[in-house]
């Protein structure tokens, strides 16, 4: 069942030259792009796509972060396309993640972990309202 899940890069990642990296990760493992720009996040825009972490501790320097930078906001399809993505991004904290995962390769600090990518379909439809209308979407 093809499925859509809401990727960024985040600002570390655009920081380090790895835009080109993760889609073409993406694009080689048989995923489409179907809808990508380039983007400074508001904090309100912060705010509604982290709302199930703005009480933490650590939220105000998750904003500060996120939309401290240009990051590239994707739409990215396939066949279980959440769940494929949740794999090849590795686990929150980089430390933890494997080898061969983009966060694995690409990233040590838990809070500038390089990608974002939806963890249900719930919070995909969400967080692609956030970014994208439905015109924008191919
Ligand atoms: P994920 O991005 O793997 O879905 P999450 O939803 O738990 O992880 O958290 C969202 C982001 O918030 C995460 O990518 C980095 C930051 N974050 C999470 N837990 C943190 C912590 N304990 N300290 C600092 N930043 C944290
Ligand atoms: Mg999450």
């Amino acid at each position: 069942m093809d499925q859509k899940s809401l990727v960024l890069v985040k600002p570390d990642g655009v920081r380090k030259h790895l835009i080109g990296e993760i889609i073409a990760r993406f694009e080689r493992r048989g995923l489409k792009i179907c809808a990508l720009k380039m983007l400074v996040m508001s904090k309100d825009q912060a705010k509604y796509h982290y709302a199930e972490h703005v009480d933490k501790p650590f939220f105000p320097e998750l904003e500060a972060f996120i939309t401290g930078g240009p990051l590239v906001a994707m739409v990215v399809e396939g066949p279980n396309a959440i769940k494929a993505i949740r794999t090849m991004m590795g686990v929150t904290d980089p430390i933890e993640s494997t080898p061969g995962s983009i966060r694995g390769d690409f990233a040590l600090d838990k809070g500038e972990n390089v990608i974002h990518g939806s963890d249900s379909p719930e919070a995909a439809e969400r967080e692609i309202k956030n970014f994208f209308t439905p015109e924008e979407i191919y």
